[in-house]
Parts: C-alpha cells; sequence; structure tokens
C-alpha cells in the first residue's frame, strides 16, 4: 500500500475499529428481523454508536467534523475537515442486507484529499489520495475501460420518499434504463456505488439529491482511479442536495447528455 500519510492512516483506524462493532451489531439485525418489534430503534442506536467511534478517534486531530448524525462539528483548525457517513446504506443494513459502508472523506480547503469506503462485510476496503492512487485492499483499481455507451452497467439512487423532483426523477430513471438495454442497478449504498465505479464494476453512476457525506470519500476514489466526477448544480458539490454523475471517462458525455 502507497498511502502513508497521517490523515489517512488515522482514518483507517477510525474505520477498522468501528467495523467490528458494526460487524457485531449487523449479527444482532440479523436476529431482531424476525422479532415483534424488529430491528428499527436499534439500527438507528447502530447508526450513533458507530458515529461516536468514529469522531472520538478522529477528534484528536482537532480538525471539523461533518457527519450524517451528528452534523457540523466546529475544530480549532478551520480549513482541515472530515466527513463522515457512518453506515452509508442504512436501509439494507436493517433489512440484514449485507451491503453497507463506513465513508470516511478528509477535506482541505473544500478539496477532497483522501478517503475510505469500507465494507467490512465483504472485507473490501477502498481508498484513495491525491497523487497517491486508488485501491481495493491491497491493490490498486482503476476504473473500466468500456466506451459502448449501450452495454455499459450504471447504477443509480433515490429518489428520496419526500424529494419534489420524484416523477422527474423516475422519469430520467426509466430514459437512461432504455438507453443501456435496462443495465440499471440500485443498490441502496450510495458510497459503494462510486467505489464499484471506481474500481471498474459499474462504468457509471448518477444520482439526484444526494447529501455531501454519502459521497464525499467516492469523489477522490473516481478521480484517483482514471474517472471522471462532477456536480451537475451551479454550487459544486457546496449544495445541500447534490446532483452527481460519476462515470469511467468514457461514457461520460453520453450519459451526462441524457441528464
Ligand atoms: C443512502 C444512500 C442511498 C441513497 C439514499 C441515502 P444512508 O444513504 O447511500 O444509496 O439512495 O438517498 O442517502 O442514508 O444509508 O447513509
Amino acid at each position: 500500500m502507497k498511502i502513508n500519510s497521517p490523515q489517512f492512516n488515522l482514518m483507517q483506524k477510525a474505520c477498522i475499529k468501528a467495523s467490528r462493532v458494526l460487524i457485531r451489531d449487523f449479527g444482532e439485525v440479523e436476529k431482531l428481523q424476525v422479532s415483534e418489534k424488529g430491528p428499527g430503534d436499534f439500527v438507528t442506536a447502530s447508526d450513533k454508536r458507530v458515529e461516536k467511534i468514529i469522531i472520538n478517534e478522529l477528534e484528536k486531530s482537532g480538525y471539523s467534523i461533518l457527519s450524517e448524525e451528528t452534523g457540523l462539528i466546529e475544530g480549532k483548525t478551520k480549513d482541515k475537515k472530515w466527513v463522515i457517513d457512518p453506515i452509508d446504506g442504512t436501509f439494507n443494513f436493517l433489512n440484514g442486507l449485507p451491503h453497507f459502508a463506513i465513508s470516511i472523506a478528509y477535506e482541505e480547503k473544500s478539496e477532497i484529499i483522501s478517503g475510505i469506503i469500507f465494507d467490512p462485510i465483504k472485507n473490501e476496503m477502498f481508498f484513495a489520495e491525491k497523487g497517491n492512487g486508488a485501491y481495493l485492499n491491497n491493490s490498486r483499481i482503476r476504473v473500466s475501460n468500456k466506451s459502448d455507451f449501450k452495454n455499459s452497467c450504471l447504477v443509480t439512487g433515490g429518489p428520496k420518499v419526500n424529494s419534489k423532483k420524484r416523477e422527474f426523477i423516475f422519469e430520467e430513471y426509466q430514459k437512461i434504463s432504455v438507453e443501456v438495454n435496462s443495465h440499471v442497478r440500485k443498490s441502496g449504498s450510495a458510497a459503494l456505488d462510486i467505489a464499484y465505479v471506481a474500481s471498474g464494476r459499474y462504468d457509471g453512476y448518477w444520482h439526484r439529491e444526494i447529501n455531501y457525506w454519502d459521497i464525499a470519500a467516492g469523489l477522490i476514489l473516481v478521480k484517483e482511479s482514471g474517472g471522471f466526477v462532477e456536480s451537475l448544480n451551479s454550487n459544486g458539490f457546496l449544495e445541500k442536495k447534490i446532483d452527481i454523475i460519476a462515470t469511467n471517462s468514457k461514457i461520460h458525455k453520453e450519459l451526462r447528455n441524457l441528464l
């Protein structure tokens, strides 16, 4: 592994520590599926538990922290920030589906410098750092080489139940599905969707109204693996709800033109 910065080492330590609890809690969720009350409250508590472990580790740095459950914690060092999603794919987790991840990114002056997306069940750690490449566990990763848009494998997510753009998002999904012979997937974890684009498993990803913490670590993964990622919003990635497209570069234009 070629990444050894202090920020990366701290993120990785926090991630591994939190993943032990996450794996244990997932075992519990599977048992709760069959109970009368169901796993709802337990999952909410687990999300918070995992977040606390990560924050406790990362706050040693003095940087600011933006996390899904807690929001923004101002640090002493204002232009350095951790962006955390303790469980990305919460609904999968709740349903006992083994497809979710811990996502942590390190941001400096509004730019993501490094990131980790860890799927603890499959034991797959995707990580990248600016200028130092992207990796899955011990191997270097690259985006796919496909340029034939009609045969590309795409992934998306949403819309949220309360989205004002719900109809539009469904129509867009249908329009794009037709163009790629129905090869559009919905996995329920945005972080893993982007990590899979970075590792060549998917050729492209788009998502309307996604939160920054869901995709922050993915941004550097796609860039460092040779892909192309952009926000469709006028405020770029500073928007509260981001419209994102991330591809292997080769099919970018075709997908972009449909959005
Ligand atoms: C979820 C995403 C999912 C997306 C949802 C949501 P959470 O994140 O990863 O793919 O469609 O809008 O944001 O809530 O599980 O961290």
